[in-house]
């Protein structure tokens, strides 16, 4: 009588083991569809905010809006990057993209966004800066940190 009464109790375990392990799998997809967003506000001259954390392999996406009165970029000379994808602004890439290194540059104009999306792979600190004439040297960069 008894062991039957242990038997159930394993059955159920493990069914509920089971379930577990169902409602894992389910929100997975999810999990792995979570974006990191951050909004950077270039003015004149300095980027907001100055410092950006983000996890090796999680999806991240810049948001740029230009909310000063020069033109403004955000660049990043090279960086180890899974994928990226970029979508507004002047998104030329025939810019210096002379050696294939995986690198960031986002022009944008007076009220302009632009919108970076990428997978940092590999944890370090990368310098951004606006590669506008002088104004890196005013002050406008700052630190992309993946961990
Ligand atoms: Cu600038």
């Amino acid at each position: 009588m008894r062991r039957a009464v242990v038997l159930v109790l394993f059955g159920l375990l493990s069914l509920g083991v089971t379930a577990c392990a169902d409602d894992d799998s389910s929100s997975a997809p999810s999990a792995e569809a979570e974006v990191r967003e951050v909004s950077v506000m270039m003015r004149d001259i300095a980027f907001e905010p100055t410092a950006i954390e983000v996890a090796r392999g999680e999806t991240v996406r810049l948001n740029f809006e230009n909310g000063g009165a020069l033109p403004h970029d955000f660049s990043i000379d090279s960086m180890p990057m899974g994928r990226m994808e970029m979508t507004g602004g002047m998104t030329s890439n025939g810019h210096g993209g002379h050696g294939s290194e995986s690198a960031m540059h986002m022009a944008l104009a007076t009220g302009e966004h632009g919108m970076i999306e990428f997978e940092a792979t590999e944890p370090g600190e990368y310098v951004f800066y606006c590669n506008e004439p002088g104004h890196r040297d005013a002050g406008m960069h700052g630190i992309l940190r993946v961990s």
